[in-house]
């Protein structure tokens, strides 16, 4: 830090400025399917071969190759008859589509929306709100009219949150021993990936996910399937409609979506309505106190500006809305990943 080494040759700007080149090389190779063939093919495969299949220009698929090679994402060896082309262990376990813990589709989320909206940064910060109007032409009073203006878009939303539970959701669920919980609502649970989880590692609980009618109805026809009994549906919008009785509420990245007066509003509509001695579940990903880090924690944050009417707390923050609403015996869990735990009693 501060060596001269480092102003004469600024390498942490030149990493920051080429950041979104990472992530778009990253993203392309996913969405174009290069690391699904290279698992099904089961063999190292050439730079022409994977561009045939794929229908992709050899120039193009050679460079987008080599980037991946040097990100790391593939390896290459060198052959008499040309270089051949693999995954690693890890683009296998995360970059493919059929892998169980896929983060395919939130990297076509971030590709295709986050990205756009990521454009208008600048106007979010000077405006201190979403961009949904210039990017998508729609209303930004509504971010979740925004989020879901069409099927596709809720779709890909839905697929892209369930993604991060594969790698995230047993952890926040482990924080706390929630065993004491069987009757439990999954408030604004989505495609319900953190339910499936949470009937898994607590086979005695029950999970209705609570959500709006048009996000219930996917959730049912592609998320989770009809065998899973252990997961119930609620339809209904939790600001407007009522939130009926259980021993626990899971609030997942739902209040980071929202101002502090909205998430009261929330949390004293789900502490009315839950049993003594009951719970609420906030996972989030939690900001230092004093707002310092996590840098993952500091852009998320910033991505609730332009996206949402919300931003990432502090867990005293956290602490503040459960309190105002009536919850005490607060306890915070930090899990090193990227999503926290935060259980407030009643
Ligand atoms: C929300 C979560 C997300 C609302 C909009 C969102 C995510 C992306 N867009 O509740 C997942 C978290 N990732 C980021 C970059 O914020």
């Amino acid at each position: 830090m501060g060596s001269t080494e480092d102003l004469d040759y600024p390498q942490i700007i030149v990493q920051y400025s080429n950041g979104f080149l990472v992530s778009k090389v990253m993203f392309t190779a996913c969405e174009l399917g290069v690391f699904d063939l290279l698992l099904e093919s089961g063999k190292p495969l050439s730079s022409d071969a994977i561009a045939t299949y794929l229908g992709a220009s050899s120039m193009g698929m050679k460079r987008l190759l080599d980037a991946c090679v040097g990100l790391k994402l593939l390896a290459v060896e060198m052959t008499k008859e040309g270089a051949l082309y693999r995954n690693t262990e890890i683009s296998n376990i995360y970059l493919t589509k059929s892998s169980p813990k896929s983060q395919y589709h939130i990297m076509m989320y971030y590709s295709n929306t986050v990205y756009l909206c990521w454009q208008y940064l600048a106007d979010a910060v000077r405006e201190g709100r979403n961009q949904y109007d210039k990017v998508f032409g729609v209303s930004s009073n509504d971010p979740f009219g925004a989020m879901y203006r069409s099927d596709e878009e809720m779709l890909k939303f839905m697929a892209g949150q369930n993604s991060v539970w594969s790698i995230c959701g047993r952890d926040v669920l482990a924080a706390f021993d929630l065993s004491p919980f069987t009757q439990i609502y999954d408030l604004g649970g989505g495609g319900g990936a953190l339910a499936q989880e949470c009937v898994s590692l607590y086979p005695n609980s029950t999970v209705t996910i609570y959500d709006l009618p048009k996000v219930v109805q996917v959730a049912k026809e592609q998320f989770v399937s009809p065998e899973e009994h252990q997961i119930t549906f609620h339809e209904g919008d939790f600001f407007n409609d009522t939130i009926p009785e259980a021993e626990l509420y899971i609030l997942s990245k739902i209040l980071h979506d929202w101002d502090d007066d909205k998430c009261k509003q929330l949390l004293a509509k789900v502490y009315k309505a839950c049993k003594p001695g009951g719970g609420v579940l906030l996972v989030e990903s939690l900001l230092n106190e004093d707002k310092s880090g996590p840098v993952e924690t500091q852009l998320y944050s910033m991505n609730m500006l332009v996206q949402t009417e919300g931003k990432e707390r502090t867990a005293a923050e956290y602490s503040k809305l459960l309190e105002a609403a009536g919850f005490g015996v607060i306890q915070v869990k930090r899990t090193g990943k990227l999503y926290d735990a935060v259980l407030g009693r009643k």
